[in-house]
């Protein structure tokens, strides 16, 4: 099957010239399109959806709309254009030219973190699947399928460093990449996070703000990297990248808004009073919460990582923004942290700088989920209601690091097994809970038309109407 890349994978790599990774795209495109057709959005691969592509990497370029079939989205290969003489900003290499092509030495690690990257956007198509089942509305559809097919895109990105820079073994995870599956027994994706299932739209939205918010603080690390088509790769995903926490943080702010009109009406904050007027109660809010940032939490990898030195050391994997720190080489300083030992008691020890790079990284990202919950208690405070959404503590709930299965509440404090899990019950969504999102979800497709357990959004996408006729159906 013969491509014309110029048409069929719009690019500024320039793959008309490059015949060896033309073959090689040529022949993992056919699997790719498999795959999404095989998980990739169930249902709607005929529907005319309202999408952006990128066709360029200028301003004119990288959000073109249009209404696409999704099988035909045009899934590009861009990289940030290029630094002139850019040289590497950290780690023992400072200063030196960043390298074009990838040192022997450092093969195998850069081989295994793109491919971790790349195992988790393919990943999310999978676990958002169904979603479309039962979507709020046109809107909604869209910016799932927007974010899917971006998320197909960074799956390119990877598998475009992986055949222009690994060879035959790159060519080897391309193929794994679409192998392995969300939540497969046998074959699951690489990160825990990516194997937990997305089934409604609450969970979606708590994804696309916490979980790509990690997405979004890895590939500022990686941005950083001295593996230049690696960062040129991450820092163009990065512009998509701020739609998906978008329709994170939107979406929230939508199913707390409808809340707390029906709050405002009943004058009560009784949740099941609440649950019989169809709407989502705060505390199943916190509760989602709850698990999706633990979860996330758990994608920083752990609080003292000799991988983590090893990477800033060698120049491969710096720290989001690695500008705005004055210390690039980061050997003679320690962070202050708070470790368990294994008999519960708490003490401070002191970690060599590059060794905490993972909780530095963390630090950051916490940071930035907060800011979200602040504006979403904002809202919460102007409607007259004295509740609080709050982030659990960073110890909470851990599978990864020193906390890892340590029994720790929402509050960061060490408590027993079996305080810790009869609290699970408060502190993360029950079986009821679950069972009532899911009894909200029906999906509603009449243009303009919202589901009754959320507000509309404040305006349309691209400057279209709310009640735009977002994905066409044939
Ligand atoms: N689950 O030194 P440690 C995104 C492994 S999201 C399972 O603590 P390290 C997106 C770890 O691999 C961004 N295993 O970790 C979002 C290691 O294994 P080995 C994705 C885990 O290496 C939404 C061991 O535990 N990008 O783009 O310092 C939608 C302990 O190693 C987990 C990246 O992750 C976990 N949560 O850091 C779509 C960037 N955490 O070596 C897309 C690339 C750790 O013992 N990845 N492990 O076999 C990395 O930079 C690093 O691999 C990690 C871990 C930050 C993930
Ligand atoms: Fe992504
Ligand atoms: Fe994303």
């Amino acid at each position: 099957m013969a491509i014309n890349y110029q048409e069929r994978i719009p690019n500024n790599v320039d793959l008309g010239n490059d015949r060896a990774l033309q073959r090689a795209l040529e022949h993992w495109q056919p699997k790719f399109l498999d795959w999404w057709t095989d998980l990739g959005p169930e249902g709607f691969q005929a529907a005319d959806v309202y999408l952006r592509t990128a066709t360029s990497v200028d301003a004119a370029g990288w959000a073109t709309f249009g209404k696409v079939k999704m099988p035909d989205y045009r899934w590009g290969i861009f990289l940030a254009d290029p630094e002139q003489d850019r040289t590497i900003g950290f780690g023992d290499e400072f200063g030196k030219p960043a390298w074009q092509r990838v040192p022997g030495e450092h093969r195998s690690t850069l081989r295994r973190l793109i491919v971790t990257q790349g195992d988790t956007e393919p990943a999310s198509v999978e676990q958002q699947r169904r979603l479309g089942l039962t979507c709020p509305s046109l809107y909604d559809l869209r910016n799932l399928f927007q974010v899917n097919v971006e998320e197909g895109r960074h799956l390119w990105a990877m598998v475009y460093l992986l055949h222009g820079y690994f060879g035959r073994d790159g060519r080897e995870e391309a193929e794994e990449l679409l192998h392995r599956h969300s939540g497969d027994a046998d074959n699951p994706r690489i990160l825990g996070t990516f194997n937990e299932p997305i089934d409604d739209w609450l969970s979606f939205f708590m994804f696309t703000y916490f979980t790509d918010r990690d997405g979004k603080y890895q590939l500022m690390s990686l941005a950083e990297s001295a593996f230049d088509p690696l960062a040129r790769t991450c820092r163009f995903m990065l512009t998509e990248e701020s739609h998906h926490m978008f329709v994170g943080e939107t979406g929230v702010t939508r199913v707390i808004r409808r809340a707390l009109e029906m709050m405002s009406e009943l004058k009560t904050d009784d949740p099941e009073l609440l649950r019989r007027h169809g709407v989502v109660d705060l505390p199943t809010i916190q509760r989602y919460i709850n698990f999706w940032f633990s979860s996330s939490l758990d994608l920083f990898g752990s609080e003292q990582s000799s991988n983590a030195a090893g990477y800033f050391a060698n120049g491969i994997k710096g720290r989001p923004d690695e500008g705005r720190f004055e210390d690039h080489i980061c050997t003679e300083t320690v962070e202050a942290m708070e470790m368990p030992d294994d008999n519960g008691v708490i003490s401070t020890v002191e970690v060599p700088t590059r060794n905490a790079m993972n909780e530095i990284t963390r630090e950051g990202y916490i940071r930035d989920c907060m800011v979200g919950l602040t504006r979403w208690n904002r809202t919460i405070k102007r409607a007259g209601f004295d509740i609080e959404l709050t982030l659990p503590g960073r110890r909470f709930r851990r599978s990864i690091g020193s906390w890892a299965n340590v029994p720790v509440d929402p509050q960061g404090n060490i408590i027993s097994q079996a305080d810790y899990e009869s609290g699970l019950n408060e502190w993360l969504p029950t079986e009821a809970d679950r069972a009532y999102i899911h009894s909200l979800m029906h999906q509603v497709t009449e243009p303009g038309k919202m589901a009754g357990w959320i507000a509309p959004p404040d305006r349309g996408i691209n400057n279209q109407p709310v009640d735009y006729e977002y994905v066409e159906f044939h």
